[in-house]
């Protein structure tokens, strides 16, 4: 039996011999969507091999959101981590000093930020190379990646995203504004009131190689085929990222060379933490709202950390279940509610420095 890689190949190698031209559209989009489909299966074989863990790779998430620092080996990860939190992370000159997954947790403005550190990504990881498929599965499982170099290495960037993507992860990205709605029988239907530029039929093609052959697909952006497989795939996930770049203390003059948004930092002498630490917070999209409990005058004495969109019915559960079920009133303070005391639905949102009491 042929490997994927070489079934791959053969695809590929078809391709090239097919002419572009409007009749051959939809055959090229689902033969691409067949390559992206085995790609697909190739990440889930690796996921089962790579053992999802053991040996110090599966970390409980603990706290409010957790970040993960990937970066090609002695970049400064773990002495960043170090910086930032209470772990004790090895730091030593030469690569792959840290092997397994080391803990950290980081509090500011309230909220608990779980901040992982990990060993060094490099080409080929995903194919399992310095245990690579570990390292890749602890990233897709951030609320937020720092994806991090030396001022020295700064084309290492290029490198990372895409071990990245090739585990499925998307960065700095949106989920593709498709609706799959599957049905029994009745065929294939497009929806879209924005123009498309790849062809109603060649969609069609490429849900069939996705084995969905019956239902209606919504499109509500000028899809790319890329995003169209993502739309399609199970596996992807969106992870929001800071580019970050260490030893800025070793190139005084290296902002000459860069392009693009990042964070400047020296982990080693403490330089931009305070800044990479504000990046953070504004990329977790945290709220802070404080309790105020019904005896209690209006203060700002017990904060929850929420996230941007989630409800008063979301304050509620997080502070527990029993809590939730009893309340019926919702009454909010500050600068979102009309006036003092305004009750209002469970279903309003958080709202930075909102107090709350419920009912
Ligand atoms: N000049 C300078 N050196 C740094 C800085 N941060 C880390 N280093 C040095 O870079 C080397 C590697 O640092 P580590 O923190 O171990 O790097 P790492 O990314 O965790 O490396 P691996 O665990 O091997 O992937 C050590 O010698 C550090 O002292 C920095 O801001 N400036
Ligand atoms: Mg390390």
């Amino acid at each position: 039996m042929l490997t994927i890689d070489e079934q791959i190949e053969q695809i590929e190698e078809v391709l090239r011999k097919t002419p572009h031209h409007k009749a051959t559209n939809g055959f090229i989009g689902a033969m691409r969507a067949k390559i992206a489909r085995l790609r697909d299966k190739e990440l889930e074989q690796s996921g089962k091999r790579g053992g999802g863990g053991g040996g110090g790779y599966q970390v409980k998430k603990q706290g409010d959101a957790t970040v993960v620092i990937v970066g090609p080996p002695s970049a400064g990860k773990s002495t960043l981590i170090n910086n930032l939190t209470n772990a004790e992370s090895k730091v030593a000159p030469y690569a792959f000093t840290t092997v397994t997954v080391i803990p950290g947790m980081l509090k500011y403005n309230e909220a608990y930020i779980q901040i992982l550190d990990i060993p060094g990504l490099i080409s080929g990881a995903k194919e399992g190379k310095g245990r690579g498929r570990e390292v890749l599965s602890v990233a897709r499982g951030a609320d937020l990646l720092l994806v991090m170099t030396d001022v020295k290495r700064i084309d290492a960037f290029a490198g990372m995203v895409k071990e990245l993507l090739g585990a499925g992860i998307r960065i700095n990205e949106e989920p593709p504004k498709v609706i799959i709605e599957k049905k029994i029988s009745g065929g294939l239907d497009v929806f879209s009131n924005i123009k498309q530029d790849i062809e109603k039929e060649t969609i069609k093609e490429i849900a069939r190689e996705y084995g969905i052959k019956n239902g209606t697909i919504t499109l509500q952006e000028n899809i790319s085929m890329d995003r169209l497989f993502d739309a399609f795939s199970e596996n992807r996930v969106y992870v929001p990222t800071i580019w970050v770049i260490n030893k800025v203390d070793e190139e005084p003059n290296y902002k000459d060379e860069i392009d693009g948004e990042y964070i400047a930092i020296s982990a080693d002498k403490g330089t931009g933490i305070e800044d990479l630490i504000k990046e953070v917070w504004k990329e977790l999209k945290f709220v802070t709202v404080f309790l105020v409990k019904p005896d209690e005058e209006i203060n700002q004495g017990s904060p929850i950390v929420m996230k941007d969109g989630e409800t008063l019915k979301d304050v509620a559960l997080k502070i527990g279940p029993d809590f939730a079920a009893g309340k019926k009133i919702v009454k909010i303070w500050g600068s979102s509610a009309k006036f003092p005391g305004q009750e209002v639905s469970f279903d309003t949102k958080v709202a930075e420095g909102m107090q709350v009491r419920f009912l």
